[in-house]
């Protein structure tokens, strides 16, 4: 409930523009419950468990938010049998894995790479992109020649389970539609991997890495790579990351949406569930969708929301280690 006194905080803390946040002592630890917040990286999906471990790792030993973010969302750009990002992918219409990602420091900087063949790891392109050129975004070829020049290897990135998925594909109508909830039996048409951390000294970065829709069209970008749609960070407030149907994120800019409601005093819950409602008002069909945002505030707090029941999100801190379900939308 907002009383006059939250609300004059919210409405102060908005004109200064930065998020309400609970009172947290220097170091992440709540006033009030003791709760240590940060260091924690939250991440989308079940697959963000191995992910979390990852970075927990780095962010444990008082390391940096962008190597944890980086390292985690590794692990499954890595494994084949997360048919959803990076190697064993699922391939688009002509049989071709193409891969997005980006990923954001605390202090503003970005860097994408999209529609990216024949590289495991796009994060640490991204990561490149942003370090070392003066640009956000390279694409395709010219993502593929950096990545080259920078002493990635090229690699067959599709394995024989992703290519029987695809010749089954192949079989059908080959109609392209989003097929919602899925998640919970195979796994493989959307699941991205989005991950938020903050470390021991209260930076925040993300990351974002997908290998997109199965069965695109060739050449098709999600919202994944975007910066503010598949991923947003603002150092002074915090992060979001999104999943599900990239065309309706990119829509409504989903990400930098919830980062900018949280600066204006909505919790990471509230401003999740905002940004899917601004689809369910502009977007017709919506509930043909599967559409979750996860946000991660800087001073350790997160919140989630989604369209359709199913997605859930994995938090590792010092004293959690465990899968959250996220409320929906739409009861079914
Ligand atoms: C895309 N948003 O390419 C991605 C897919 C995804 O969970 O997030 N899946 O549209």
């Amino acid at each position: 409930m907002t009383t006059r006194r939250t609300f004059i905080r919210r409405t102060a803390a908005a004109i200064a523009g930065v998020s309400v946040i609970s009172r947290v002592e220097a170091g992440g630890r709540r006033e009030d419950s003791g709760e240590q917040l940060f260091p924690v990286v939250v991440s989308t999906w079940n697959h963000g468990l191995p992910a979390n471990e990852a970075a927990w790792e780095i962010l444990r030993s008082g390391g940096y938010a962008l190597d944890a973010v980086e390292a985690g969302v590794k692990i499954p750009e890595a494994d084949p049998a997360v048919m959803t990002v990076g190697y064993g992918g699922l391939p688009d219409r002509d049989g071709k894995v193409t891969l997005d990602a980006c990923i954001m420091d605390e202090k503003g900087g970005a860097g994408s790479v999209t529609f990216l063949q024949h590289i495991k790891h796009p994060i640490s392109v991204a990561r490149l992109v942003m370090e070392k050129t003066p640009h956000v975004m390279l694409s395709g070829d010219g993502a593929l020649q950096f990545a080259l020049a920078n002493g990635f290897r090229k690699e067959n990135l599709l394995t024989d389970a992703a290519k029987k998925a695809w010749k089954a594909w192949l079989k059908t109508d080959r109609t392209f539609r989003p097929v919602v909830n899925i998640e919970n039996e195979i796994r493989q048409n959307h699941d991205t991997i989005g991950m938020l951390a903050v470390d021991r000294r209260g930076n925040i970065c993300g990351a974002c890495t997908t290998s997109g829709m199965a069965f695109k069209m060739h050449g098709r970008v999600g919202d994944s790579p975007i910066i503010g749609a598949g991923l947003f960070v603002d150092g002074d407030v915090g992060g979001a990351v999104a999943t599900g149907s990239g065309e309706l994120v990119m829509k409504t800019v989903g990400s930098f949406l919830v980062v900018e409601l949280m600066r204006n005093g909505r919790s990471p819950e509230e401003a999740c569930r905002e940004a899917v409602e601004r689809i369910v008002h502009k977007i017709p069909g919506y509930h043909e969708h599967q559409i979750g945002y996860l946000a991660l505030q800087k001073d350790g707090q997160v919140g989630a929301y989604c369209m359709k029941p199913g997605f859930d999100y994995a938090i590792r801190t010092d004293s959690r280690k465990e899968l959250v379900p996220v409320a929906s939308y739409c009861s079914e």
